[in-house]
């Protein structure tokens, strides 16, 4: 059994460590956005790779959601003394996977091995594969200032300003790695992550031909949605996250809801998990051409919910939903 999944972050990662917990790491196959990536001191900070690989390690700070358990942030706190705008925090921790990223990096050291051997040393046996090999740099055109990358947006300037546009600059470049289309090849399931639509999944699907494979490959494909409405949200990081989302799509004039969500997907989603509180969004998703599936999504708001929503995704796998492909 195999499972192709796209994404990663915070939200995706959640469901990548329930689903890996079900069926095993080694069922799973990542693939992971690089265009919120950005070069900070020099250093080559991956935030979604390292999101996936720390989360499945076991080393994540559930609570902050990103970076190392058990962490300081010294080297930080004395760049603020040196007089530095400290606005980006990498850990003391999380420091050395910077430096040890980046100097393979400039030895030449493609993306997916580094990405590999950092995966391997860290002890986890899923394939982490970088949606590009290329850099890739989302940008966001905020209201009244101009052009701005998306750790600055979202992160310096907190998701206040609204978004006017959104561009991947590089992307006309990057192209899908083979491994990424030999994992559909042979793939039992393929699933698009509860991640920020715009920010973190149309990136990776506007990747050369990876939107194409996806297409193509004769197996279900599940779609999991970010998006809550009717739930009340209590977490701060939370919060923000909902709202960077929501200027994002804002910018694409869509809706901050599951189906609006869904909509970016027509062409490829065959079953499209929303939440339970959320059920009136079904006949939303339906009119789309998907089958919604009603589900408890939020994981870490109710640990008990990880058994329901692993089934409501992996029980696809059974269902043959495209015809699959005749041998030459
Ligand atoms: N998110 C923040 O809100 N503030 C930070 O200072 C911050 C630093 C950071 C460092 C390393 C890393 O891997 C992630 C980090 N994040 C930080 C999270 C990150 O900005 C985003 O949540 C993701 O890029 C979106 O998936």
């Amino acid at each position: 059994m195999s499972i192709v999944c796209f994404g990663g972050g915070i939200g995706a990662t959640r469901l990548w460590r329930a689903l890996a917990d079900d069926i095993g790491q080694e069922s799973l196959t990542l693939v992971v956005n690089t265009a919120d990536d950005l070069w900070h001191y020099g250093l080559r900070v991956c935030p979604d790779l390292d999101t996936v690989t720390y989360g499945l390690a076991g080393k994540q700070d559930q609570e902050r959601g990103w970076g190392l358990l058990d962490e300081s942030f010294a080297a930080m706190a004395t760049l603020a003394e040196l007089g530095e705008d400290v606005w980006f925090n990498l850990g003391d921790r999380d420091l050395a996977t910077h430096l040890l990223r980046t100097q393979l990096l400039i030895r030449g050291v493609p993306l997916s091995e580094v990405t590999a051997h950092l995966a391997g040393a860290n002890k986890v046996s899923t394939r982490i594969l970088p949606m590009c090999e290329e850099e890739v740099s989302t940008e966001v055109f905020e209201k009244g200032a101009g052009w701005t990358t998306f750790q600055e947006y979202h992160v310096r300037h907190h998701a206040e300003p609204p978004v006017e546009e959104i561009r991947y600059r590089g992307i006309e470049v990057a192209r899908t790695p083979p491994a990424v289309l030999e994992a559909l090849e042979t793939a039992s399931l393929v699933v698009l992550g509860p991640s920020s639509p715009i920010a973190s999944i149309l990136p990776i699907l506007s990747v050369g031909e990876t939107r194409a494979a996806i297409q193509a490959a004769p197996v279900p494909v599940v779609a999991v949605t970010p998006i809550v409405s009717r739930a009340p949200i209590n977490d701060p990081g939370d919060a923000h996250r909902a709202k960077l989302r929501g200027r994002l799509m804002a910018a694409r004039g869509l809706e901050h809801t599951a189906s609006a969500a869904a909509s970016l997907y027509t062409d490829l989603v065959d079953f499209f998990v929303i939440d339970e509180a959320d059920q009136e969004e079904a006949t939303h998703i339906h009119a789309l051409g998907m089958t919604p599936i009603v589900a408890r999504t939020l994981t870490h708001v109710n640990p008990t919910c990880a058994p329901d929503l692993v089934h409501a995704v992996t029980s696809q796998m059974s269902i043959p939903s495209k015809p699959v492909k005749q041998l030459p």
